[in-house]
């Protein structure tokens, strides 16, 4: 029989990944067709998404999949939440895709607050606050640019955008779409009365579709393009989403981490937990696949080490922006740093005790990520780090104290015990970080699948395809099929 592969397009804030999976005696296998960076450039003001790079990344990973002779039977893509693009009555794009951490949405949230209560739109919403949520890029827009609201005919998400491109349809996703602040938690469909206290225009929001919806087959010039045929199917199109579930957890005692430039730190619940004490807590129910919530919350991640990391070897992360000079143990590019370069810093000053809160928002987009730790270190009167061992150390103690404070959280909110993390996605590599986690948490941790936002989005492919019946069967799978690395607390 011939073997039928599902491509996943998993596009994240560091780079845009095509994996190949198809089912061999009940097996997942991946392969990657293809890689690319994302970057970002400054345009009109803003730091924004490079759409034409990323739509090149597209069509370039689809080349290779003809070039592999995998033809894929179906394709869905997912991508970091909250972004957008907007659309004129002809299709056309109006304005630009400005990314969640520019700083437009600063002092957004009082333009909304000044039309809903915070305690209001989290009982609406379910939705965690932060500054960067679609919500608040929208009020900075109605002040910045009101013209381009009112040129704007539909909102499509970034998986939404590169969707219709591929094939002309519109649709919105509900994954995605929850991560706006504007979906009802209870109703799962936009909020309008929500829309209308805030004085957006009802127009831009449509039915929203369900993981699993076919969007349609590839335009015939893209077909051309890149040599062959497809169906575009939806994933959980928010990347967070497909993440988790991958997550090959034992039992419901487990804690989900998706572990990349955010950590997720969370779990699956089957309503909304929109209590004013889980508002209080900030923590956030995304709307899932199969409508099953995620409760969870934004902890800083990896951005933190992948930005010291980009500072350190003198790369910018947005081409365009002044860079800011920072003082430590060595020049920016004096040489290159590769990730396990840092771990090996971070361990070398093992006794260093400086932490800071790595929730602060100073630490969202700083000019100088090395500076803001300094900063944030002598701002509490701790040991300033001075050498890049240090600095590591500091940012590894951090995460894994907002990890565990998360749990305990966590733990208070669901009147639950936890005595297990999974860690999925690119973080789960990094054995320092997971053998910290497992020390100050005191829990074991799992760590694996590698790629489970694109075996996530492979799984609702392969369900709509008929190769499983359902998510419990896929999940199993998926616990056979990789290699989950055990780290124990000492
Ligand atoms: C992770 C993620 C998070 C979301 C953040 C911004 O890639 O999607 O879930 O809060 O990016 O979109």
């Amino acid at each position: 029989q011939e073997v039928r592969y599902y491509l996943a397009i998993d596009i994240g804030a560091s780079s845009g990944r095509l994996i190949l999976g198809h089912l061999k005696e009940g097996r997942m296998v991946l392969e990657e067709a293809y890689r690319f960076e994302n970057r970002q450039i400054r345009k009109n003001g803003h730091d924004c998404w490079d759409m034409d790079n990323l739509w090149q990344g597209i069509l370039g990973g689809l080349k290779a999949c003809k070039a592999l002779g995998k033809v894929p039977t179906t394709v869905g893509i997912d991508t970091w939440a909250v972004d957008f693009v907007l659309l004129d009555k002809d299709g056309a794009p109006v304005g630009d895709a400005v990314a969640y951490r520019d700083s437009r949405t600063e002092g957004a949230d009082k333009l909304v607050e000044a039309k809903i209560s915070p305690a209001e739109l989290y009982a609406r919403t379910g939705i965690q606050k932060q500054l960067f949520n679609t919500i608040y890029q929208l009020a900075a827009l109605q002040k910045e640019h009101p013209e381009q609201l009112e040129a704007a005919h539909s909102l499509l998400m970034i998986p939404d955008y590169f969707n219709y491109l591929l094939t002309g349809v519109q649709k919105q996703e509900y994954t995605n779409a929850s991560s706006t602040n504007l979906v009802n938690a209870a109703k799962k469909t936009w909020d309008r009365e929500l829309l209308d206290t805030l004085g957006l225009p009802r127009r831009l929001f449509g039915p929203l579709s369900m993981p699993g919806t076919v969007v349609g087959p590839l335009k015939e010039e893209i077909a051309a393009e890149v040599g062959f045929q497809t169906t575009v199917i939806l994933p959980a199109t928010h990347d967070t989403g497909s993440a988790f579930l991958a997550v090959p957890a034992r039992d419901d005692r487990a804690v989900y981490l998706s572990s990349g430039t955010w950590s997720l730190l969370g779990v699956e619940n089957e309503a909304p937990i929109t209590t004013e004490e889980s508002r209080v807590q900030n923590f956030t129910n995304e709307g899932g696949a199969w409508y099953r919530f995620r409760y969870l919350k934004n902890i800083m991640g990896l951005w933190m080490i992948q930005s010291i990391r980009r500072e350190l070897n003198g790369v910018d992360y947005v081409a365009g922006k002044t860079r800011v000079a920072w003082t430590l143990d060595v020049q920016a590019g004096e040489k290159q740093w590769s990730f396990p370069d840092l771990i090996a810093a971070a361990e070398s000053a093992a006794d260093f005790p400086s932490v800071v809160n790595a929730n602060d928002d100073a630490f969202l987009a700083p000019a100088s990520m090395i500076t803001a730790v300094q900063d944030a270190c002598a701002g509490s009167g701790q040991p300033v780090p001075q050498t890049v061992g240090q600095l590591m150390q500091c940012v590894y103690r951090s995460l894994t104290l907002c990890y565990k404070n998360a749990i305990a959280g966590l733990s208070e909110l669901t009147g639950k015990t936890y005595t297990s993390i999974n860690i999925v996605g690119g973080g789960c590599q990094d054995n320092y970080l997971n053998r910290m986690t497992a020390a100050v948490t005191g829990l074991p941790v799992y760590a694996g699948p590698v790629e489970g936002t694109a075996i996530g989005n492979l799984t609702v492919q392969m369900i709509h395809g008929g190769e499983f019946a359902g998510l419990v069967t896929a999940r199993q799978s998926i616990r056979e099929s990789f290699d989950i690395k055990e780290v124990l607390p000492q």
